[in-house]
């Protein structure tokens, strides 16, 4: 069953304390302040991840506590800072705070974003020592870290999604234009949940589908499924409204039944009827009648789109996908367009790096990289072979190698010129 709304309690771990320690030896009388301070708490991060599809884990472990940092010790000894935790959740799951407030909108692979802050931790008296005051008895204590309570919304991201009766074929549409195998059968709420199908065309252009289950008149006062699934198309560009040719036998039959699923799009959300429609007339194959080319007109004539398919023969299936294609693009470069940089700066979440091809070469830039590039010193065997582990841990090198990198192109991270031998980096000579 998919899971689309918990509660979870986030905690970012505490910093640790300073300490309070005089240097005491033989013979070194009054050895001063040695209190080292204490480790930063544990930061908590929520990442974006296609491979996670539902909230359910979190209705099991709805508690997430990063750990402490270590207290400083005597002997300047600075305490260990904690590591971090990632709660990697399904693309699409929106962060609401206590106060019903969006804190981020986790819509794109790979995104993170720190969702509490580990506390600083506090400073050891030796941080305090000055001309004046060369004994100071103080230590701060460590920060909180930050504490949460947050409520997670799936929407699921697809580009396109499907609506209808029961029956009407929908999911028979998704399995076969995508790879998606939807539970398909001639009676009544055969799908019981959302699922998601990749539709690729010819060069290199996909878009995803969204089949839910079937609508009835009512679904909004909870009859059949009721219409809790119509979230997860509430993010689609366009919805294909699917009609069973041969459940109609009269053309205001067929006017009817679209008016009844509109009506509970309607009751769902306003949002969700504004989202343009495509009739989709189905089951061309079986349909006995024939005023279908008739019926289609006269709901052209309305102003509607529509399209007439068999899912089994396969016939009107093609012009119907890059129908879809063209308006999702279409779609999408308009609203690239109207991003005010305010929302932006609102969902602004971490990504870690960013790659970019020229030629042959690679570029890998980031703030992450930035720092780790200028903490290292190239001209070190070891250094460079530490450095790649750092790219290996952050995910860099599997992205490159996905990108199709070879032995000898150059990559660049940030300004510094590296050659990509066999599981490592040399530097350029
Ligand atoms: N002949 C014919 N049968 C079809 C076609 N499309 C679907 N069917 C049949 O119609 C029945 C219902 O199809 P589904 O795809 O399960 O319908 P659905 O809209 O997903 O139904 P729910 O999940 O219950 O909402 C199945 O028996 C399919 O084999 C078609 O184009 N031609
Ligand atoms: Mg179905």
């Amino acid at each position: 069953m998919i899971v689309d709304e918990v509660n979870i309690t986030i905690e970012a771990g505490a910093g640790g304390n300073g300490c309070l320690s005089f240097r005491r030896e033989k013979y070194i009388p009054r050895g001063g302040p040695d209190g080292g301070n204490g480790g930063c708490g544990g930061d908590v991060f929520l990442e974006a991840r296609n491979d996670v599809n539902t909230l359910v884990e979190f209705i099991y472990r709805p508690l997430f506590r990063a750990d402490h940092g270590q207290h400083g010790k005597g002997k300047n000894m600075h305490g260990r800072n904690a590591s971090e935790i990632t709660i990697r959740v399904p693309v699409g799951t929106l962060v609401w705070d206590k106060n019903n407030e969006l804190v981020v909108d986790m819509a794109d692979e790979g995104k993170r974003f720190l969702i509490a802050k580990g506390g600083r931790g506090g400073r050891g008296n030796t941080t305090f020592a000055t001309s004046t005051q060369q004994a100071p008895r103080l230590a701060e204590r460590g920060e909180p870290g930050e504490k949460k309570t947050l409520r997670l919304e799936l929407k699921l991201l697809a580009d396109v999604g499907l609506v209808g009766f029961p029956n009407a074929g929908k999911s028979t549409l998704l399995a076969r234009v995508s790879q998606a195998r939807p539970k398909i059968a001639d009676y009544p709420f055969t799908t019981l949940e959302p699922q998601l199908g990749v539709v690729r065309l010819s060069g290199e252009r996909s878009f995803v589908l969204a089949d839910i289950p079937g609508l009835i008149e009512g679904a909004s006062q909870g009859k059949g499924l009721g219409i809790r699934f119509l979230r997860h198309l509430e993010r689609t560009k366009i919805l294909l409204h699917l009609v069973e040719l041969a459940t109609v036998d009269r053309f205001v039959d067929l006017v009817k039944n679209i008016r009844i699923i509109n009506k509970e799009l309607g009751h769902h959300s306003a949002k969700l009827k504004k989202i343009p429609q495509v009739i989709v007339l189905t089951k061309v194959d079986t349909a006995s009648n024939k005023s279908v080319k008739e019926w289609s007109l006269k709901l052209k004539k309305k102003g509607l789109e529509v399209f007439v398919i068999s899912a089994v023969t396969g016939q009107g299936l093609d012009p119907l996908m890059e129908e879809c294609w063209q308006r999702v693009l279409k779609i999408k470069r308009e609203t690239i367009k109207s991003k005010t940089p305010v929302g932006e700066k609102l969902y602004m979440a971490k990504s870690r790096f960013v790659i970019e091809k020229e030629g042959d070469s690679y570029h890998v830039i980031g703030p992450e990289i930035r720092k780790w590039v200028a903490m290292t010193n190239f001209s070190s065997r070891d250094a460079l072979e530490r450095f790649y582990k750092i790219l290996q841990r952050m995910g860099v090198v599997a992205e490159l190698k996905k990108r199709g990198i070879q032995e000898g192109d150059l990559v660049y991270c940030e300004e510094m010129e590296l050659l990509f031998e066999s599981e490592q980096l040399g530097a350029r000579k």
